[in-house]
């Protein structure tokens, strides 16, 4: 695991050397694009604020600090262990806090991935019920924790007393908004949810709808008790943390057995089953949460090589389909339509870069005229000029005369997806065009 996390610096360090060449590469580009349209793209580009902080990111980030309240067995462990995709929650430097609360680092070999502190729910601690100034300690070594983000667990499949603990948060979160000048971001996680009847359907892909059905209602059930009890929360979400480990000679082994595997073992667990819920959805609620940069980016790349190498694509899909939205809004002629065109490059290119390659903006541009059906070898970029309203209906049909910022953000959002697909899910030309044309089809640059 640890070359792998070599591998993730390499592949990010490529990723920002071809973003800084980008302007450079921009304007080696054929003469027959009008300097107007390659400066606006350069600023768009290069001028872009959530991607300069992305770049700048991969060399200035450091673990985020998670709060976790939840009760005994409610899987809070698990959660640690789902977010990063690998076995390491229990591991090292447990330091004992205050009765209630346990500050430990997990690591990966000798990376820190996440700081947590983690505490039992305080309707369990009886000395905080019986003694108000536990409670205040508690809520003192809190805040000198300093959490990025708070994440209150709960279980899907028995409603527990929530009050204790959702009074609790509340006193926290008024102490540190005192302490800290901001809001303490607090995220709500109902965990458990493949234990939700039907039972037998442990893999996400197959809940059926009765079971999604029940879960939601589970998550409205919880949503109501916190907003009447007036405690201000982020957002909500159903997960399932469950996998089962295997030794990497593979052995499947019960979680609670895992301690007494060899050490070697157990820094080189491999997942079994994968029955994961919603957990790439709670990392965005979470990104998003958390208020500082550097910690966003921690937690983004505390996981294994493929999740990070993923999120990070899909961050770039998002930006850049904004990017292209925004770039449409003063609405684009035909003939500018190779401004789009270029830009998808770029995309395209970041992505390849993820996966470990470089390629040219040609390559990349070669990629995208496949997905349209449009055989590529011959043109430059100055002939998409002319073939515009071709090329435009080849890769967006419908799109008219000229482009309208919502099919600029999906067309290029769906050039993301159809790259993600190629160049790091290593899938065929053909498994790529199909996700292409799903994408631009479904005609929303969310993720599915
Ligand atoms: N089926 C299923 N089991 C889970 C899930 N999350 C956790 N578990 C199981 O629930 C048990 C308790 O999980 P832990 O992660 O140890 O719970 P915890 O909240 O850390 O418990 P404490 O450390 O005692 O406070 C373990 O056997 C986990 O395997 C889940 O989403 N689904
Ligand atoms: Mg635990």
């Amino acid at each position: 695991m640890k070359d792998e996390k070599m591998k993730i610096e390499q592949r990010m360090q490529n990723m920002k050397k071809f973003y800084i060449k980008a302007g450079n590469l921009i304007d080696n580009l054929p003469d027959a694009i009008p300097d107007k349209a390659r400066e606006s793209l350069k600023d768009a580009i290069l001028g872009d604020a959530e991607l300069k902080k992305l770049m700048e990111g991969i060399d200035s980030h450091r673990p985020p600090r998670i709060f976790l309240i939840g009760r005994t067995g409610v899987g809070k462990s698990s959660l640690i262990n789902a977010l990063c995709g690998s076995y390491v929650a229990s591991v090292s430097d447990t330091r004992s806090c205050t009765e209630g609360a346990e500050i430990y680092q997990c690591k990966d070999g000798d990376r820190v991935l996440m700081e947590i502190c983690d505490t039992r729910g305080i309707a369990e601690s009886e000395s905080l019920n019986s003694e108000v100034s536990a409670e205040d300690i508690l809520i003192d070594q809190i805040n000198e924790f300093s959490p990025d983000v708070a994440i209150l667990m709960l279980n899907c499949t028995h409603r527990d007393d929530v009050d204790t603990d959702v009074n609790f948060l509340k006193k926290l979160a008024k102490s540190y908004a005192a302490v800290n000048s901001m809001r303490l971001p607090i995220v709500v996680v109902v965990n458990k949810c493949d234990e939700m009847a039907p039972t037998r359907f442990k893999s996400p892909k197959e809940y059926p709808q009765n079971k999604i059905s029940k879960i939601n209602e589970v998550v409205q059930y919880y949503k109501g008790i916190i907003v009447r009890n007036g405690l201000k929360i982020d957002n909500i979400i159903a997960v399932s943390s469950l996998i089962d480990w295997m030794t990497p000679d593979g052995m499947e082994i019960d979680v609670e057995s895992i301690d007494n595997l060899p050490t070697y073992d157990i820094e080189n667990l491999q997942i079994a089953f994968d029955g994961r819920y919603q957990i790439e959805e709670l990392l965005d609620i979470l990104e998003s949460a958390i208020q500082d940069f550097e910690a966003q980016m921690g937690l983004r790349m505390a996981a294994r090589l493929t999740e990070v190498v993923h999120r990070l694509a899909r961050h770039l899909n998002r930006i850049f389909s904004g990017i292209a939205a925004t770039v449409a809004l003063t609405p684009i002629p035909v003939s500018d339509i190779y401004v789009l065109l270029i830009l998808q490059c770029v995309l395209v290119s970041l992505i390849a870069s993820l996966s470990g390659r470089d390629i040219s903006l040609e390559t990349a541009r070669e990629f995208i005229f496949s997905m349209g059906g449009i055989a590529g070898a011959g043109y430059v970029f100055k002939l998409i000029a002319q073939q515009g309203a071709k090329f435009l209906n080849a890769v967006w049909p419908g799109a008219g005369s000229a482009v309208s910022s919502g099919v600029a953000a999906v067309g290029t959002s769906a050039i993301g997806k159809a790259a993600i697909a190629y160049y790091i899910e290593e899938t065929s030309i053909k498994e790529a065009k199909a996700q292409f044309d799903k994408a631009k089809n479904e005609g929303s640059v969310t993720e599915e």
